[in-house]
């Protein structure tokens, strides 16, 4: 059973096994989706993209709707298991990020995640092993024409959009139930929590294809985990629930992850009700980090 913990809590061996795991799925996987033209590493920002109604436009969008949870809860365990094979160690699994910024829980650091984009070079990271100059990570998707191989990032460019407080992720954890438009518990978390993330990033993070820059894994893997300590809050609440315009997102909806007659990324398929237990998908949080 593979064990997901905060990032803040990893040993310097675990959080280099974890950097190096993605830099060999980025240099030394091939890609299934596009062979010869990006790498596997790659495939994870072309789903994503597809997903937002881009490049090959995956139906439906699992975005803004009750697929949301489930849909990215397999793409993040699909990048994990990949990232295991890659790096031929089963001991490697996502690390989670809280969202804060404060001391140890600033995933981008030198020796992590890396740091900020330099605004006099095309906001591209500088600093890390993502960084450009180190030559083992280059962008190779892009959402329409291509754009710059250097990973970017631009904190807090939206004020309007901070990274949720403590008080926003409690406000969403206390809604019922899992989907009602607007506040059901997993609406509010995309629009409030979700969302917010991805604009502070900003760079690639604020882009269809958003999985190009790593801290996509650990941002999905908090909302993953904040929907477990969900169900435990709630244990009388359905785990899923969706509403009557969501035709394709019934418990035993098969999850879609490629447009129709394209290559799929991977053999098997998972129905919403598949993805409910994350022991049915062979990892599972500590339980201090479900209180
Ligand atoms: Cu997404």
């Amino acid at each position: 059973m593979d064990i997901r913990r905060n990032h803040r809590d990893m040993t310097p061996a675990q959080k280099s096994a974890f950097i190096e795991a993605i830099l060999k799925l980025k240099n030394e996987v091939p890609s299934i989706l596009r062979p010869g033209r990006q790498s596997r590493y790659d495939d994870f920002a072309q789903i994503h993209k597809n997903s937002m109604g881009l490049g090959d436009p995956i139906i439906p969008n699992p975005h803004r709707t009750p697929l949301f949870f489930p849909w990215h809860r397999i793409l993040i365990r699909q990048f994990e298991r990949e990232l295991q094979a890659a790096a031929r160690d089963p001991g490697i699994t996502i690390p989670y990020w809280n969202w804060s910024m404060v001391g140890p829980d600033n995933p981008f650091t030198a020796d992590f995640l890396g740091g900020n984009g330099d605004p006099f070079r095309e906001q591209r990271v500088s600093t890390g092993r993502f960084a450009l100059e180190e030559q083992r990570f280059q962008i190779n998707v892009w959402d329409t024409h291509n754009g710059d191989p250097g990973l970017q990032r631009n904190f807090g460019n939206a004020p309007d959009e901070p990274l949720p407080s403590t008080q926003a992720i409690d406000t969403t954890m206390s809604r019922t139930p899992f989907w009602s438009h607007p506040l059901g518990w997993a609406n509010h978390a995309e629009m409030e929590l979700h969302n917010p993330v991805h604009s502070w990033v900003g760079g690639n993070m604020a882009r269809a294809s958003s999985p190009n820059d790593p801290v996509f894994f650990l941002h999905h893997c908090y909302l993953d985990l904040l929907w477990e300590r969900w169900k435990r809050q709630h244990p009388t609440e359905p785990p899923f629930s969706s509403a009557p315009d969501f035709e394709h997102a019934r418990m035993n909806s098969t999850l879609i992850f490629q447009a129709e007659n394209l290559t799929a990324p991977w053999p098997q398929t998972w129905t919403v009700m598949q993805t409910l237990d994350t022991e049915e998908l062979n990892y599972r949080y500590e339980l201090r980090d479900l209180e």
